[in-house]
């Protein structure tokens, strides 16, 4: 069912979506898809709420702005606040009306936003981080009858033309300062909010050709933009963490946020890694030629785990197309991973995840949402079964036991030389016996758990 035309609805109650009966649990043998069969809100599992853990958060910029195009074609979804009559505020409002209805619909406890989802620009950017911070006041209006709170918000510092050669990155200092004084607007106002992360995704912080690029004084930008950031972050006492969103490229060819490991090297050599921390997202990683759980598990190791985004991509095309999860294995391992490095803390589980362009209708928002929850949801069973079990890390604890003998323990803490261990493996002609890896054994240990 297509949604009512703008001028049949009432402005400030939005009635998007054909049902207002919010989704609940039915369980696996369900037939309704109007509820989840996996996802329980307040099911506990491993000393948490299966919402506690998975803090769910639900994006505004492809569930309510993106409307279908395609490069060889329009749009295909009717959004009345993109299309109807109205002043660019009404529509904002509308816009906002609708997102909660979803929210509330769906019991998320978080969404998401950049600046330009929610307001319209302006002539001026005062005019426009005005817009900003009116509809984020009618989001804190909106947020009293609701219970969705902010998981994130971000600055789009890359749909405009401005922004075409970067953003902190932008051979012109004025755009450097433009993009600071949008970061600057979001970051208060999700501070306001309550908001419990704020992000940087750099799209145009890269370059298209080296032939045109000073790669040094791009980097130093970045590392001076990023500082600006923290530091304002101390000044105005906001608690949350500042996370960076790694991708390797798409749009700009290059992307200096390449993968989590690339992050970690700019973090470190901007004095950075104790203030900035990750939010990974699958389809990224993917394009960085790395597996969802290799960047998390890097992520842990490091030190920067912060957040996740659960869409990924179409496994033939490749492209970023933020399909909802639906890979159950994939997110099982992702989530043993992030729960055995402690679990989110501030961080979450957002779904940046568009609907296909022929999924036109208002409720396959709905559907859409139902269906990554519940994937994430069998994963979360999946990973707490394969952590209470234990085989898995037994496994791993009892290969690396070779390094508990006090001789292996003294080779780490420089008790002896290259040349120390050279003479004992001559002289007691050492022979290691390799030992089976296991691979297959622990897959099935892990087909098991799913
Ligand atoms: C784009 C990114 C973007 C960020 C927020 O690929 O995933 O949507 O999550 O700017
Ligand atoms: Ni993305
Ligand atoms: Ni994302």
């Amino acid at each position: 069912m297509l949604a009512i035309s703008n001028n049949e609805r009432n402005k400030t109650m939005s009635n998007f979506f054909n049902t207002s009966t919010p989704i609940k649990y039915e369980g696996k043998d369900s037939t309704n898809p109007l509820s989840f069969k996996y996802y329980d809100a307040t099911q506990k599992i491993m000393g948490k709420t299966m919402e506690e853990h998975l803090r769910f958060a639900v994006c505004y910029w492809h569930s309510f702005c993106w409307d279908g195009p395609d490069p060889f074609g329009g749009a295909t979804m009717d959004r009345p606040w993109i299309v109807g009559s109205g002043s660019a505020m009404e529509h904002a409002k509308l816009k906002a009306d609708s997102a909660f209805e979803m929210y509330d619909l769906l019991g998320v406890p978080f969404f998401t936003f950049h600046d330009r989802d929610i307001a319209p620009e302006g002539e001026t950017l005062a005019e426009s981080n005005r817009n900003v911070q009116e509809i984020a006041d009618y989001f804190a209006e909106k947020m009293q009858s609701s219970k969705a709170r902010v998981l994130w918000g971000t600055a789009n510092l890359f749909s405009n033309r401005r922004f075409m050669s970067g953003a902190a990155t932008n051979p012109d200092p004025l755009v450097f300062a433009y993009a600071a004084a949008q970061v600057k607007n979001v970051l208060d106002v999700t501070h306001k909010l309550g908001g419990e992360n704020y992000v940087l995704w750099g799209g145009r912080e890269g370059y298209e050709t080296l032939l045109n690029t000073d790669m040094k004084r791009e980097l130093d930008q970045l590392g001076r933009f990023m500082n600006m950031v923290v530091e304002h972050k101390h000044k105005i006492g906001f608690k949350g963490t500042i996370l960076i969103e790694p991708k390797p490229q798409e749009p700009t060819k290059h992307q200096y946020d390449f993968d989590v490991a690339t992050v970690f090297g700019f973090l470190k050599n901007y004095g950075l890694e104790n203030e900035i921390k990750v939010n990974i997202e699958v389809g990224h990683a993917v394009l960085a030629g790395h597996s969802f759980e290799h960047e998390i598990e890097t992520a842990n190791t490091l030190g920067i785990f912060g957040s996740i985004d659960a869409n990924r991509n179409d496994y033939q095309s490749g492209w970023d197309t933020d399909q909802f999860p639906n890979n159950v294995p994939e997110m099982s391992l992702a989530l043993y991973y992030i729960l055995k490095g402690g679990g989110f803390s501030t961080g979450g589980l957002n779904f940046d995840s568009k609907l296909r362009r022929q999924s036109s209708d208002p409720m396959d928002l709905i559907h859409g949402h139902i269906g990554g929850m519940d994937v994430c949801a069998r994963a979360l069973i999946a990973a707490t079964k394969m952590l209470e079990d234990g085989a898995l890390e037994k496994f791993v604890t009892d290969r690396y036991d070779g390094w508990n003998h006090p001789d292996a323990k003294k080779m780490l803490a420089g008790g002896y030389s290259l040349e120390d261990i050279a003479n004992w493996v001559e002289a007691d002609n050492v022979n290691p016996s390799p030992q089976s890896g296991r691979q297959e054994y622990l897959e099935n240990l892990v087909n098991r758990t799913i």
